[in-house]
């Protein structure tokens, strides 16, 4: 991905703190393209590995990954057609049924994802995925909380990937199931947002099959320099719309075949 970079290492490191003050402290800033209209993919995934090494030296563990912007009414609800991946660590993860604070959140939305914990280690590029589904150990359903610096929730691919992907909480839940028990190509989800239905789909809608997701997550690390390590948590990307919330929400994720996932918003 260095091939394509066009920002300077002063450039990347002044950008990396204007995204990871934002995040820290949840304050909506400029897409990052309105000062540099011609950052890359490549300078996006340069400013997000930098803010990954800088989390990791502050003591946060790298606990997995997430595909986003995988799925046709994620595309379509955020202008963007091309998939993109994030890093996700031990700060960002939250208990089933907890009450979740906005207070350090920007605007936060709610998505439905299945989720993948790997067994084997996995390396691009030419991951497929049949390799993606021999090497996972078992699936979970996953409700991601994303929360856009940029403000208005508007952005373009290199902006989005340099703010990890929106990445910002998620909520593993559910039953744990082994793929091959699974059609996980059909599997429906139903999004509840204080007792009313808000958003449904089938984890199809995620590239045919949301191990696609985690086939093309591996593709785009190994052009990073890294691989996918077994026990990581991946996140194949929202099947439907995100919703947004706001304290006094309560979401109830169903999934047909997986359980569901529930939390509150205080
Ligand atoms: C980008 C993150 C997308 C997904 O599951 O598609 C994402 C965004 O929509 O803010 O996490
Ligand atoms: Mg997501």
């Amino acid at each position: 991905m260095s091939s394509n970079l066009t920002l300077s290492r002063e450039d990347i490191v002044r950008l990396c703190e204007r995204v990871e003050g934002a995040q820290t402290r949840a304050y909506a800033i400029p897409k990052l393209t309105d000062e540099y209209p011609d950052m890359t993919i490549a300078d996006g995934y340069a400013v997000q590995s930098e803010l990954r090494r800088r989390f990791i030296a502050k003591g946060h563990k790298l606990v997995g990954w997430k595909a986003g912007l995988t799925s046709k009414a994620k595309m379509q609800q955020m202008g963007v057609s091309v998939p993109s991946i994030g890093f996700l660590t031990d700060r960002m993860a939250r208990p089933e049924s907890s009450a979740i604070s906005t207070s350090d959140l920007v605007h936060p939305r709610v998505e439905c994802e299945v989720a993948f914990v790997m067994k084997e280690t996995l390396q691009g590029p030419g991951c497929t995925a049949a390799d993606v589904l021999a090497a996972t150990d078992y699936v979970l359903p996953a409700v991601e909380i994303i929360d856009s610096r940029f403000s208005g929730f508007k952005f373009d691919l290199a902006s989005v990937i340099a703010d990890n992907g929106s990445s910002a909480r998620f909520v593993g839940g559910g039953r744990a199931r082994y793929v091959e028990d699974l059609d996980l190509r059909t599997l429906g989800v139903v999004m509840e947002k204080n007792g009313e239905i808000v958003t449904l789909g089938a984890s199809a809608a995620v590239l045919g099959h949301p191990a696609e997701a985690i086939a093309m997550l591996v593709n785009i690390l190994a052009e990073l320099g890294e691989n996918l390590p077994a026990g990581s948590f991946v996140m194949s990307g929202g099947i439907t719309e995100a919703i947004p919330v706001k304290p006094g929400d309560s979401i109830v994720a169903r999934f047909q075949e997986l359980g569901s996932v529930s939390m509150r918003f205080v």
